[in-house]
């Protein structure tokens, strides 16, 4: 199969397909048992930084499931532990910041990222773009909102209280921030899509916390920095975040070629609110894999019909699979929608 021509790709560039391709996030992980097996006793940020393990895990779900890209094994904190912020991923939690950043002196933590930073992504990327073949490989990074609010908070938040304290109290310090991160964030993927990742995805979940106006003044800058700063490289560029169906538009006016839904907004309707010229990736909620398969298939039936309102439509769930999940649920759901 030829790489160029493989449907992700091709969906992305909003080009015809014969079917909608498929993939999802967080495929690679907590929901397969051949990943469990090969995770135990090794903590995940040393998985990350093994290319052998990295290699293997990223691999596993295009074996299982014949999903039509593979995302690479990783974690959005994986730069920043690169350039020496001390941080750990705990089991059952995430992302945990020994030293919270919280005035302008703590941002002398975050120097720019080189390559020799992470050799170990160079390296998986590289033996990963031989094994898959004419599957395309995403590459990935937290966007600056979504980093900076671990980085302030010290973990993960349910309403980002600090996060939104120093935005909206210290716009300079916020600003100062953001931009750092921004320049960490396109260098680690330039770095990505020099070792041979075809698309990237910027995930910006958290953002969805934020209101249009103040996304507009406080996020969307960095962002379409990032963006911008990859278009030399001709890459689909995929950005996502959890409830932001207020922002959908913004997130396309950022710089994105694709814009990702979650399962709050039908996938015609986020057509509208993106507008032309670009493709849709989305959006059933992933919760629906616990139901029966009738339900599943149901209701991916809508979404695929919703979905052809989209220029372009990358089938997708509304966020990453729940832990629970079943396996043969997401084989089942892939094979339907290659039927489709
Ligand atoms: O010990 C473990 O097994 C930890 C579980 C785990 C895994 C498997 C974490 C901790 N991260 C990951 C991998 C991961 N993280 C991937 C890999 C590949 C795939 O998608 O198949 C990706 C893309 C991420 C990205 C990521 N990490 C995001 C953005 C995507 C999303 O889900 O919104 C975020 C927000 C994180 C932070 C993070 N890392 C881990 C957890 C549990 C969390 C979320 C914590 C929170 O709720 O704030």
């Amino acid at each position: 199969m030829n790489l160029a021509e493989s449907t992700f790709l091709r969906a992305c560039r909003r080009q015809p397909v014969p079917h909608p391709p498929v993939w999802y996030m967080r495929q690679a992980g907590r929901s397969l048992p051949e990943y469990l097996k090969v995770r135990e006793g090794v903590p995940m940020l040393t998985a990350c930084e093994t290319p052998d393990l990295v290699v293997e895990i990223t691999l596993q779900p295009v074996r299982r499931y014949g999903v039509d890209a593979a995302i690479f094994f990783s974690d959005i904190v994986v730069p920043l532990k690169a350039i020496g912020v001390d941080l750990d991923i705990k089991p059952g939690v995430g992302p945990v910041v020994a030293q919270p950043i919280r005035d302008a002196a703590a941002l002398d933590a975050l120097r720019p990222i080189e390559p020799d930073d992470v050799s170990y992504v160079t390296e998986a990327i590289r033996a990963l773009v031989g094994e898959l073949g004419g599957t395309p490989l995403i590459g990935f990074a937290g966007a600056p909102f979504t980093l900076g609010s671990y980085l302030i908070e010290g973990g993960p938040s349910r309403h980002h209280d600090r996060t939104k304290a120093m935005m909206y109290g210290e716009p300079r310090l916020w600003h100062d921030l953001m931009d750092r991160l921004a320049g960490i964030v396109l260098e680690h993927l330039r770095i990505q899509v020099r070792a041979g990742a075809s698309a990237i995805q910027l995930f910006d979940s958290w953002v969805g916390a934020v209101a249009p106006d103040d996304y507009r003044e406080f996020v969307l800058p960095h962002t379409r920095r990032i963006f911008d700063g990859l278009a030399d490289l001709g890459v689909p560029r995929i950005h996502f975040g959890v409830g932001t169906g207020e922002l959908l538009g913004l997130l396309g006016e950022a710089g994105a070629d694709v814009v990702g839904v979650d399962w709050r907004v039908p996938l015609d309707e986020a057509a509208r609110r993106v507008g032309p010229g670009k493709a849709l990736q989305g959006n059933l909620d992933p919760a629906i894999l616990m139901a029966p398969w009738e339900v599943v298939e149901r209701k991916a039936r809508e979404v695929l019909r919703r979905g052809e309102a989209a220029e372009g439509h990358v089938f997708n769930l509304g966020h990453g699979v729940l832990p629970g999940t079943d396996p043969d649920q997401l084989k089942r759901l892939t094979d339907l929608v290659h039927e489709a």
